[in-house]
């Protein structure tokens, strides 16, 4: 089961009614993507293809592992002109929901609502397409994203503990993971970026200059922090979230206590991981499935 979402009460008790009704997890395929058994539900993934999208709407996209509780942070921060009351009180699912969660309620939220998702294009509210709200797409490194997802999957109650590195590696690249192939997750929003107010950054700009990223989304966003932005960018580093329970999910329910949600937050550590053939057979089926793809990244993947 996928816990990516943990924070309030009502969220906990949500949470453990899911526990009990699914003792084991399981992915199952809607329209191309895979989700988790009763934490997504089909009847919901449904409807909110078609749920109105308003003008004031943000959402951050990610593929698993990329940054999405980051987003959830910055996003507040920005929103509440850098004022620490706003991530301090209220847990980051509640305040920046996932849009597919049924339990977080994204609809209901006030104006403008902060969202974040993981859906793949073809599955995001119609709306959007029309350029309706705004939408960030965080990339990360698919090297260090394994590592984050291995890690995660260790570490999380409900989700399958890997047998291996090695066979974890083997199913991200066949796309046998929750939320599916990577590859087809960027190059989905990659390719359709013209139908949307999209703009793309990676996670390796913030982490190598957090200020003048938020600057960035603070320009896409037409939100101007002034001197508050300083503010902003201490709430929003990784030493500063891990310390703060509303930011670092550290109740959601976990198999390894020496694991943490937040875990290390750095670029590079799939160099702990990776040997060099895994690193090379990587490399390869990179380079064959982003042949074509025009955006050249920043990080190192030698
Ligand atoms: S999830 O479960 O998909 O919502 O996870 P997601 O939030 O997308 O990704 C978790 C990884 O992001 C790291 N993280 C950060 N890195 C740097 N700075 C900040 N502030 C920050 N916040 C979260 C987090 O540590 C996970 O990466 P790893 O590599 O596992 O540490």
């Amino acid at each position: 089961m996928y816990t990516g979402q943990f924070g309030s009460k009502h969220f906990s008790q949500a949470f453990e009614t899911i526990t009990k009704m699914s003792k084991s997890y399981d992915l199952y395929s809607f329209k191309g993507c895979n989700f988790i058994s009763n934490v997504h539900n089909v009847e919901y993934l449904e409807k909110l293809h078609s749920f109105e999208i308003r003008d004031s709407d943000v959402v951050a996209v990610t593929y698993p592992k990329s940054g999405t509780v980051w987003m959830q942070q910055i996003l507040s921060l920005i929103h509440s002109d850098g004022d620490p009351a706003t991530v301090q009180s209220k847990p980051a699912s509640e305040r920046v929901p996932w849009i597919e969660l049924p339990f977080l309620d994204f609809q209901s939220q006030p104006s403008p609502r902060l969202s974040v998702t993981h859906l793949p294009y073809h599955l995001i509210p119609e709306g959007l397409k029309k350029k309706n709200g705004k939408v960030i797409y965080v990339i990360r490194n698919p090297k260090d994203v394994i590592v984050s997802l291995y890690h995660f999957q260790n570490y999380i109650t409900c989700l399958d503990t890997p047998s291996s590195f090695e066979d974890f590696l083997k199913q991200f690249l066949e796309g046998k993971v929750v939320f599916s192939s990577w590859f087809d997750h960027i190059q989905g929003w990659y390719t359709h970026k013209d139908e949307f107010n999209i703009l793309f950054i990676t996670y390796e700009e913030m982490k190598q200059d957090l200020r003048t990223s938020i600057q960035k989304i603070c320009d896409f966003l037409g939100k101007k922090l002034d001197d508050k932005l300083d503010t902003v960018v201490k709430h929003c580093t990784f030493k500063n979230m891990k310390l703060n329970p509303m930011a670092n999910y550290e109740n959601v329910e976990n198999k390894n206590s020496s694991g943490a949600f937040l875990r290390k937050g750095i670029i590079g550590d799939w160099k702990n991981h990776f040997t060099v053939a895994q690193s090379e057979m990587f490399d390869r089926i990179f380079q064959e499935r982003m042949k074509d793809f025009p955006l050249k990244f920043i990080w190192d993947r030698q």
